[in-house]
Order: C-alpha cells, then sequence, then structure tokens
C-alpha cells in the first residue's frame, strides 16, 4: 500500500493541551519503519504548521460553546484540503493526532473524494466516547466531542467548512466501538441519528469477533472505502495512559489487536486517524508504542503462519 503520514500537531479541539506533540511520539515509536518492515511504501509528509485563526458563521450563542471555535476551523479547512488533494492521489493517508477534532477535516476530506470517485464510505469511530455533542448539548465545549456530530451532519457546526462540497455521512455509515462514557443529552443525538454502536457491554457479552465480522460483512457487501478514527482512549488506561480523557473499563490487549487484525483482513482500509495520544501524559511513551504495535497488525503483521493477508491494489 502507498501510505502518506500527515502530522497533525493540534490540540484546539480539547481545554487538556499536548496531543500537539502526538505526530512526533508516534514517528519516535517507529511507525514508519513497522510500515516498511511489512512492505508498505511510507512517505512521510511531515507536520501542518498551525493555520491562521479563521472566521466562522456560528449563531453567537452556538459560537460561545465551542472553545478555541476559529483555531478548530482553520485546522478543519486546510486538514479537509490535504486529506481529500491525498486520497485524490491514490494514497492511503495516515492522519497522526493531534486531538480528535482533526477528524472533522480528514474525514469530510476522504468524503468529498469518495463522492467525486464514486465510491460508499463507512467510517469506524473507535472510541469511548461518541463525539455526538453540538455545541447546544456539549459539557465541556471542547470540540474534540464534537466531530463525530459535525461529520454527520449537525446544523449547527456546517459553517467550519464553508465553501467546500460537504458530504455528510449517512446513519448507516457510522459504526462506534467501545463506547463507555456518553453524555445525556449527547446519547439522545446518537440514538436519533441510529448510529451502530458496539458499546463495552456488547464487547463484554459477544467479545469483538462476532459485531466486527457482521459489520465487515456488511461494508464487503457494499465495496465501501473504510476510514478507521482511533482514538486512544478506547483503550483501556491501564495499558493507554496517554490520552487527556480516560475512562475505565476500555478494550483489552487482545481486543483492541483482534479488531486491527480483522479490519486488515476485510481489505477495506483507505484511510485512518490516530488521534488523541497526549505524550505529556504517557508513561515513558508506552501509550505511543502500543498505538504504533496496533497500526501493524491493521497493516498485516500476523502472530503465526496465517496465510497471507490479501492486499487490495491501491
Ligand atoms: C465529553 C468527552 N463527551 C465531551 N468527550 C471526549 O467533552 O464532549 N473525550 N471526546 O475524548
Ligand atoms: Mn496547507
Ligand atoms: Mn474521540
Ligand atoms: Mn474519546
Amino acid at each position: 500500500r502507498r501510505t502518506t503520514l500527515l502530522g497533525i500537531p493540534m490540540d484546539a479541539g480539547t481545554h487538556v493541551p499536548g496531543a500537539r506533540m502526538g505526530p512526533d511520539a508516534l514517528r519516535i515509536a517507529g511507525l514508519a519503519g513497522l510500515l516498511r518492515e511489512l512492505g508498505h511504501e511510507v512517505e512521510d509528509a511531515g507536520d501542518l504548521s498551525a493555520p491562521s485563526p479563521q472566521p466562522v458563521a456560528l449563531a453567537a450563542a452556538d459560537a460561545a460553546r465551542c472553545l478555541n471555535l476559529e483555531e478548530v476551523a482553520g485546522w478543519t479547512r486546510d486538514i479537509h484540503d490535504h486529506a481529500h488533494r491525498l486520497a485524490a492521489a491514490g494514497r492511503l493517508p495516515i492522519f497522526l493526532g493531534g486531538d480528535h477534532a482533526l477528524s472533522m477535516g480528514s474525514v469530510s476530506g476522504i468524503a468529498r473524494h469518495c463522492r467525486e470517485a464514486g465510491r460508499e464510505l463507512a467510517v469506524l469511530w473507535i472510541d469511548a466516547h461518541a463525539d455526538f455533542n453540538t455545541p447546544a448539548t456539549t459539557p465541556s465545549r471542547n470540540m474534540h466531542g464534537m466531530s463525530l456530530a459535525f461529520l454527520a451532519g449537525e446544523p449547527s457546526l456546517q459553517p467550519l467548512l464553508p465553501d467546500r462540497p460537504l458530504a455528510p455521512l449517512t446513519p448507516g455509515a457510522v459504526s462506534i466501538i467501545g463506547l463507555r462514557s456518553i453524555d445525556t443529552e449527547e446519547r439522545r443525538n446518537v440514538q436519533a441519528r441510529g448510529v451502530r454502536c458496539i458499546d463495552m457491554r456488547a464487547i463484554d457479552e459477544e467479545g469483538v469477533a462476532a459485531p466486527m465480522r457482521a459489520m465487515i460483512e456488511d461494508w464487503q457487501r457494499r465495496g465501501v472505502h473504510l476510514h478507521v478514527s482511533l482514538d486512544v482512549d478506547m483503550l483501556d488506561p491501564s495499558l493507554a495512559p496517554g490520552v487527556g480523557t480516560t475512562v475505565p473499563g476500555g478494550a483489552t490487549y487482545r481486543e483492541a489487536h483482534l479488531i486491527m487484525e480483522m479490519l486488515c483482513d476485510s481489505g477495506l482500509l483507505g484511510s485512518l486517524d490516530i488521534v488523541e495520544l497526549n505524550p505529556f501524559l504517557d508513561e515513558r511513551g508506552r501509550s505511543a508504542r502500543l498505538l504504533v504495535e496496533l497500526v501493524a497488525s491493521l497493516f498485516g503483521r500476523t502472530v503465526l503462519d496465517r496465510p497471507p493477508v490479501r492486499m487490495r491494489a491501491f
């Protein structure tokens, strides 16, 4: 696969600083070398530089409920353009975050490419949270908690990305796995939109294999471009402490790897976000190293003599 690493050193989407150091931590943990060992072409496009804040035509009451709104808007527009360009050039972009607000740019840019290319897009949101708050419902004002709502077409957030052809995700195109922390009104937003959710209760009861298999079969029938958005806080905090919003009761080491291995076998992966790694809160790089190991599983590393992974020409 022809991959491009794009660092997005932003943490404007949260009041906890530090995720801006994520791209370098992932590089230092050996991401590019591991991908090359697995036979992939890797181009490191470096880091985006912080864009200048952009005016946003949000209702005043909504704008007051969005922390660092103009900064997030600047990032969103810049990331969107880069994501669209990379996907159109036939690359498999890997967006190195940075907080989860960056996905408003990455996924919208990928969605625009998919629409132009006549491909259906499916998004797998691997996260302890639903990120489905709106300015009216957010308890924190943090925009990393609103990114999936924006992508699903939440009207009050659309001025973040003016002048670009927007392709809002249909509810059936979005799945969340790992969910265990959701705000009261955010829950209503998720349920109203009919988003597919595999929460930790479901994983406790059924494991990850059965629900993953069902989703993958559905995506394969539809021949989707799969975008995976991996929020570090999906993992149990005992494994990955390097994140600003830890939630107890997360995925185990093997559950996380199995998700990645099954996604790899699906042959559907088209783009990837790795978000919310906060090296300032990490313990000697262990969260960064674990993330890189998970990416290795996603890109074809197997434990034993599994048959070679079926790779789609990209
Ligand atoms: C909470 C926490 N739901 C909020 N959200 C996230 O602030 O909206 N933490 N995404 O990572
Ligand atoms: Mn640029
Ligand atoms: Mn998130
Ligand atoms: Mn999260």
